[in-house]
């Protein structure tokens, strides 16, 4: 039986980022005309439970759809790729969904990329039974260069975006970042990529402003969050989430509305900020795609599209890309 590795970069290292630069992204983001806060700050210990809840809300498919079609398809996926294979998972949290893909390429050696060193531990404990796990408690480019560097000869690398966590990126950083992802790749090594499709307007506005008010606190803890940190004053019941159907930019905006006129100061980012009423702050963007779309992103990357599956009940693809 496989046996889990010990290559891994463990808790102490502020994958975070350090308290003085979470206040001065604070204090630059919420002098903008339209006051902004980098989605990132959403995943303290509190934030990442509330989006686990996320995941099993009726009105979010996402993850649901993106499980179903690799547990479909993990066989197609595992044909598709050369044999010895390293999985590379970016963001892979507990690495519940790539189980399936593993199974089905005996012996891989799995290295999974995450903050979290809880889902770290989780990870190399479920799927110990299906590959070599090698966890790895980096950001994600940090990450894939350790990973990297541990390549064999005539390995081929599987890197894993589940999630559409590629729609949080602005869509110029998307390309930005799938460009230095090819940076750390060889030619022929595969990019297996979860995004989320666009469907009926109410649908995704649902899946993002849910009747329960999970997706509400998810957002709310934000200011929670400040508060906690970096000594903010937010009166939370001051201020409400929104979901926004932005169709230029097809991508769904999670603010925070002020209720009211208000001025917060926040003691570590040295700052005093008013908001009028209904002012808000811009929290988060999910972007939704095409499925024609991913042929020109992938060439723009350097990569080409070899397979996409879609997902029935939920319209979400998983694009398996290789590297030219
Ligand atoms: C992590 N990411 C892909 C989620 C999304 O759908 O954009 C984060 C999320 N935000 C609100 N609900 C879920």
């Amino acid at each position: 039986m496989p046996v889990s590795g010990s290559l891994k970069i463990r808790p102490g290292s502020e994958v975070d980022g350090p308290p003085r630069e979470f206040a001065l992204d604070v204090c630059a983001g919420l002098s903008k005309t339209q006051k902004e806060l980098h989605s990132k700050y959403l995943y303290d210990e509190l934030g990442s439970a509330l989006f686990q809840a996320i995941t099993h809300l009726p009105e979010y498919g996402v993850t649901r759809a993106d499980a179903r079609v690799l547990e479909a398809h993990a066989g197609d996926v595992a044909r598709a790729i050369s044999q010895p294979v390293s999985v590379i998972e970016l963001g892979s949290g507990t690495g519940e969904k790539t189980w399936h893909i593993l199974r089905e390429m005996a012996g891989a050696r799995y290295f999974p990329i995450d903050v979290s060193a809880d889902a770290l531990a989780r990870c190399e404990h479920d799927l110990a039974e299906v590959a070599e796990v090698y966890p790895l408690q980096q950001l994600y480019l940090d990450g894939m260069a350790s990973a990297v560097a541990h390549r064999r000869s005539h390995e081929t690398l599987l890197v894993l975006f589940l999630g559409s966590t590629i729609g949080n990126f602005e869509r110029p950083c998307a390309l930005e970042f799938l460009r230095d992802l090819r940076r750390c790749l060889e030619h022929g090594d595969k990019l297996l990529l979860g995004v989320d499709l666009i469907k009926e307007r109410d649908r995704m506005l649902a899946a993002y402003d849910d009747p329960t008010g999970v997706t509400a606190a998810f957002n709310l803890n934000l200011l929670g969050r400040i508060n906690r940190e970096l000594g903010g004053h937010f009166e939370l019941r001051n201020f409400e989430h929104q979901a926004r159907w932005n169709d230029t930019e097809r991508r769904i905006e999670m603010h925070l509305r002020s209720r009211r006129d208000q001025t917060v100061s926040v003691d570590a980012a040295d700052v005093s900020v008013s908001f009028r009423a209904d002012e808000t702050i811009w929290t988060e963007s999910s972007h939704k795609f095409r499925l024609a779309e991913m042929f020109g992103l992938a060439a723009q990357a350097g990569f080409a599209v070899e397979a996409q599956w879609v997902d029935r009940e939920w319209p979400f693809a998983e694009s398996l890309w290789t590297a030219l």
